[in-house]
């Protein structure tokens, strides 16, 4: 079943090369004139030393035709606009699927549309570009998949079958984000303003201290709004994620060396307006927004 993918970056090509290697054609839908000329039709998945080349178009958002089935991997500060951008393409009831890092469109996107069916997903998978167009599959995770504007309801989407993606139906996504929101909120602004690879959060005792306050913070949150999220607590998880991609550089601090905006405001930015909302102070995380705000360059 026909798929449009907006967002061509690691997760958005890895999704495109699934999708047409089970059959399903896909467009993607591209940001604008000069990146659709440097696009040939052609995506290159690469795994377990493997390539594999699929043809596939590419469109902008004007000429992409009507949409069924809308996967968006932009940055979530894009979320909202990209898909105004296309808003006069999704056709009613069209399914469109949210996959990106940190929280807020999740709630927001299907309360401005009300006539679309809206899942959310947050995704383990690892992918990283060799070169626009080529991704590299390079850990095998799980992507979870669950209405947020919906909680109980338990049901893929319908035009994903025959994936070698490992997806789940997930009728409680909104505690999966949260899960996730929680492991970034612990790794991803620690390693972006110490300039660190993950694993150096627990070698480095002083940086080890800041994640253990930084968790500290989020358990009280997660206490406060009955949130139970990991059986050992969010440090416990947040070391073992740590631990597993010790030699990674999270994706805020390869923003942030890319000159590129972070998303800083959909993680720790998500998680102290949350607190705010229950009068909870989280000083940690509230000194580590603000000292990623006060570089202009962080963002
Ligand atoms: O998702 C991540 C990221 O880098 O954005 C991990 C690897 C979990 C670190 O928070």
């Amino acid at each position: 079943m026909y798929w449009h993918i907006l967002g061509a970056g690691a997760i958005g090509c890895l999704w495109a090369a699934q999708l047409c290697q089970a059959g399903h054609p896909v467009s993607l839908i591209l940001r604008n004139p000069s990146r659709l000329d440097s696009f040939d039709g052609q995506l290159t998945l690469e795994h377990d030393g493997q390539c594999r080349s699929f043809q596939l178009a590419g469109c902008l958002a004007d000429s992409c035709g009507p949409i069924d089935r809308l996967l968006l991997t932009t940055k979530a500060y894009d979320v909202v606009e990209a898909l105004h951008g296309v808003a006069h393409q999704l056709r009613p009831g069209a399914q469109i699927v949210l996959l990106h890092n940190g929280m807020g469109p999740q709630q927001q996107v299907p309360e401005l549309y009300p006539a679309q069916q809206v899942w959310s997903a947050t995704s383990t998978d690892g992918a990283w570009l060799r070169e626009p167009f080529h991704v590299v599959w390079a850990g095998r995770g799980e992507t979870r998949i669950g209405r947020f504007d919906a909680p109980g309801e338990a049901q893929l989407p319908d035009g994903l079958d025959g994936l070698e993606l490992q997806l789940l139906a997930d009728p409680a996504i909104e505690l999966s984000l949260w899960r996730k929101l929680a492991i970034n909120c612990a790794i991803n602004p620690l390693t972006a303003l110490h300039g660190c690879r993950n694993g150096e959060l627990l070698s480095t005792p002083q940086i080890h201290r800041q994640m253990q306050q930084v968790c500290a913070e989020i358990e009280q949150l997660c206490q406060q709004r009955q949130l139970k999220l990991f059986p050992d607590g969010v440090l416990a998880a947040a070391e073992q994620v740590a631990r597993g991609t010790a030699a990674n550089y999270s994706s805020m601090l390869q923003d942030r060396r890319n000159g590129r905006r972070t998303e800083i405001d959909y993680i720790t930015g998500y998680l102290l307006d949350s607190a705010r909302q229950l009068g909870l102070a989280l000083p940690e995380n509230e000194r580590l927004f603000k000292q990623f705000n006060s570089k202009k360059t962080n963002r």
